[in-house]
């Protein structure tokens, strides 16, 4: 996008625009408090935070309809809360309280909801994959014009299970948007230590998927690019795959020393901060001001408070239903 185009975009459109600052800085603030609450004991087990990638759930997630799909990995709390699910369910679930939008049961990798139609939280890597190109399949088959996104990180594209999914979806031009999260690491293993391949949206092209390379630091690129993606799967245009270029800036998870990048490539990243660089952009062509900012901070703040304070005040399983839900009730009665 030329600076012409953006500006004229913003002038267009400053609402949305100001609505995916907003939408960003919800996922920013329930992580940070995560970050702390994790620090504090109070949430445990794996914890993988989305900072610094939040325009690529924002602005995928602004293009699709309530009743699409969405599949994510471990790193899946902004999905989730951009999807619609309570931050108050998200953070209990955090918690392990049955307050939780799986009772609990699968915390921070594992947020689910069937409300809306947010199928994972899936751990294994690449896992979702396969999961997005059935429910695809299902819509396919049903006459339905929905559209699943999918998303993974670009250490999914050396798995078996992305060549069979691009695969499989091609072949029977089924309605998934492929959307790889590509921050340079697989856990310590940087992309051209593990692919041969390290243009990945030529990779995905050669499953005769249509694919593009889009700037995953730039909300309103990757709005435009998924809102043109997802008309084009909706309309039967069969799968597309956008490879989102983006970068985390905190650890793989909450266990890791990071010796395998120099501060230096972070702080550089951390420069195109998603956030910082729309809110100055806004304010630079008098599309946000002082008092626009506070409110929306103040709003996000009490969002995440409440959703804090819900946990906090939540319940664990009672240990007499610990064997609930692993058989089907009715077998056992
Ligand atoms: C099949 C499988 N192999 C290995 C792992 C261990 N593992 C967890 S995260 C991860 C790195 C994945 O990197 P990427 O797909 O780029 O996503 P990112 O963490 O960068 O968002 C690995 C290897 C796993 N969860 N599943
Ligand atoms: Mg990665």
């Amino acid at each position: 996008m030329t600076a012409e185009e953006r500006t004229a975009l913003i002038a267009a459109r400053p609402d949305q625009a100001r609505g995916l600052l907003r939408q960003m800085l919800r996922v920013r603030r329930l992580e940070e408090r995560c970050v702390e609450l994790y620090s504090a004991s109070k949430i445990r087990g794996f914890l993988h935070v989305y900072i610094g990638e939040e325009a690529v759930a924002a602005g995928v997630m602004s293009a699709l309809r309530p009743d699409d799909a969405v599949v994510a990995t471990y790193r899946e709390h902004g999905h989730a809360l951009l999807r619609g699910v309570p931050a108050t369910a998200i953070m209990a679930e955090m918690f392990g309280h049955v307050e939780g939008c799986c009772r609990g049961r699968g915390g921070s990798m594992h947020l689910f909801d069937a409300d809306t139609r947010f199928y994972g939280g899936n751990a294994i890597v690449a896992g979702g994959l396969p999961l997005a190109v059935g429910l695809a399949l299902a819509d396919r088959m049903l006459g339905r014009d929905r559209v699943t996104a999918c998303f993974f990180g670009e250490g999914a594209m050396a798995e078996g299970e992305f060549h069979e999914s691009l695969n499989l979806a091609a072949l029977w031009d089924l309605p998934v948007l492929f959307c790889c999260e590509n921050n340079l690491y697989a856990m310590g293993t940087a992309l051209e230590r593990s692919e041969s391949q390290t243009d990945l949206a030529l990779k995905a092209a050669s499953y005769e998927v249509a694919s593009w390379a889009v700037d995953g630091m730039d909300v309103l690129a990757v709005e435009e690019s998924a809102r043109r993606a997802v008309e084009a799967v909706r309309s039967g245009g069969g799968p597309h795959f956008l490879e989102f270029r983006t970068y985390r800036f905190r650890a793989h998870s909450m266990f890791d020393p990071e010796r395998y990048r120099e501060k230096a490539e972070v702080e550089h990243w951390m420069e195109r901060d998603p956030i910082a660089s729309l809110r100055a952009e806004l304010e630079a062509s008098g599309h946000l001001d002082a008092d626009d900012w506070a409110s929306i901070t103040r709003e996000v703040d009490a969002e995440v408070d409440a959703a804090v304070e819900f946990a906090e005040s939540g319940t664990l399983e009672p240990v007499a239903d610990l064997a609930r839900h692993v058989r089907s009730e009715r077998s056992t009665a």
